[in-house]
């Protein structure tokens, strides 16, 4: 991408900015360390118009990997971060979306509500199919290894002074979509990033950062490989219900996250074919928190709710006071059937099938 380019991008930031009556920045769903930090990024660049200037994350906190909620958790109170609803509640024709790292309308948690503001703006670095926002204003190029790399750029060329923090974690996003600089780099890329480091961006604070994902992923991947069981509960009429249960079974007094629970029990649901999952363990001495997922056959929230816990059909949790996770566990086993759906709830209409009529030729 050249220089001219960057200059056009910026260029179209700051008329589109002055002429809007508010900003929201957002990124994809599930948001990474390119999307939240091009965000921020951007948001350090919005914000010397005078227009107030929001930063869209909804998603579940549980659900937030463990270093980019690190950079969540640092900028409390002092980025404006709002939800959908507050989109929503905000948002009025004279607002301008400012769209990065993702270019697709159904990885935004806006997607739905897009016809709500007067102007959009794309900076990505994805390929575009026909899910593509439409919008005139869009950067958007294969070309570069991030979305920060962009933004990095923008904010160079604007000569914007941006706290040390937020050179971090531009250098992260930059960092992961590069594979730590093994992929998709060019000169600029490297140069982008030394500049970062100038402005302050510290390699030690990128490099924990990624530490943290790993060890959160290896952790829940041990406790998953370590500690679960499958069970299946035959009584049902239909084939038998499969439901796994995950927990420190060697070390079972072990805490650990909450999150890294609700995490567990959605990766047995991800990749295996089971109809429920669990997994349980302390999250402080004496404290024992249950997350569940499930899904047509099993109702979750029904078994939770019977262990004095919460939540809907497919997503539920409780916790609970005790010593004994073994007994625990037993209990929510024994808890099970209270869940599983009968087998008219589980049955749906049979779709119905339209069978085209092959005309046949006549043979010559
Ligand atoms: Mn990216």
């Amino acid at each position: 991408m050249s220089a001219a380019e960057i200059r056009v991008l910026k260029e179209m930031l700051e008329r589109e900015i002055q002429a809007s009556s508010n900003v929201f920045i957002i990124g994809h769903n599930s948001p990474d360390f390119d999307s939240i930090g091009s965000c921020i990024g951007l948001y350090e660049f919005a914000k010397h118009f005078g227009k107030d200037v929001y930063i869209i994350v909804n998603d579940d906190e549980l659900k937030i990997e463990p270093g980019v909620k690190r950079i969540l958790d640092e900028n409390k109170g002092k980025l404006p971060i709002i939800k959908k609803n507050d989109f929503l509640s905000l948002v009025n024709p004279n607002s301008l979306l400012i769209v990065t790292d993702v270019n697709k309308d159904y990885m935004i948690a806006v997607g739905d509500s897009l016809n709500q503001v007067g102007s959009i703006i794309i900076v990505d670095h994805h390929t575009q199919d026909k899910h593509t926002i439409q919008t005139e204003k869009k950067c958007i190029t294969t070309e570069v290894s991030s979305a920060c790399e962009i933004v990095a750029r923008v904010l160079g060329l604007s000569r914007i002074r941006y706290p040390k923090n937020v050179a971090n974690y531009l250098l992260a996003g930059i960092s992961l979509d590069t594979h730590r600089f093994k992929q998709n780099t060019t000169s600029i890329t490297h140069d982008v990033a030394e500049k970062l480091i100038n402005r302050g961006a510290d390699i030690d604070y990128v490099n924990n950062l990624f530490l943290e994902e790993f060890e959160s992923y290896c952790r829940i991947s041990n406790l998953i490989i370590n500690g679960t069981t499958i069970k299946k509960y035959s009584d049902s009429l239909l084939a038998p219900i499969q439901v796994s249960f995950t927990l420190n079974r060697n070390q079972p007094k072990s805490i650990y996250l909450k999150e890294d629970y609700a995490k567990a029990a959605d990766r047995m649901m991800k990749f295996t074919g089971i109809d429920a999952s669990f997994a349980l363990g302390f999250v402080d001495e004496g404290i024992i928190h249950i997350s569940a997922r499930g899904g047509k056959k099993v109702n979750v929230g029904k078994i939770m709710k019977s262990m004095n816990g919460g939540g809907n059909d497919q997503s539920a949790g409780g916790r609970i006071q005790s010593e004994d996770l073994k007994a625990v566990e037993e209990e929510l086993m024994s808890k099970i059937p209270l869940g599983i759906s009968s087998e008219e709830e589980i049955i749906e209409e049979p779709p119905v099938i339209k069978i085209k009529q092959i005309k046949r030729g006549k043979k010559k």
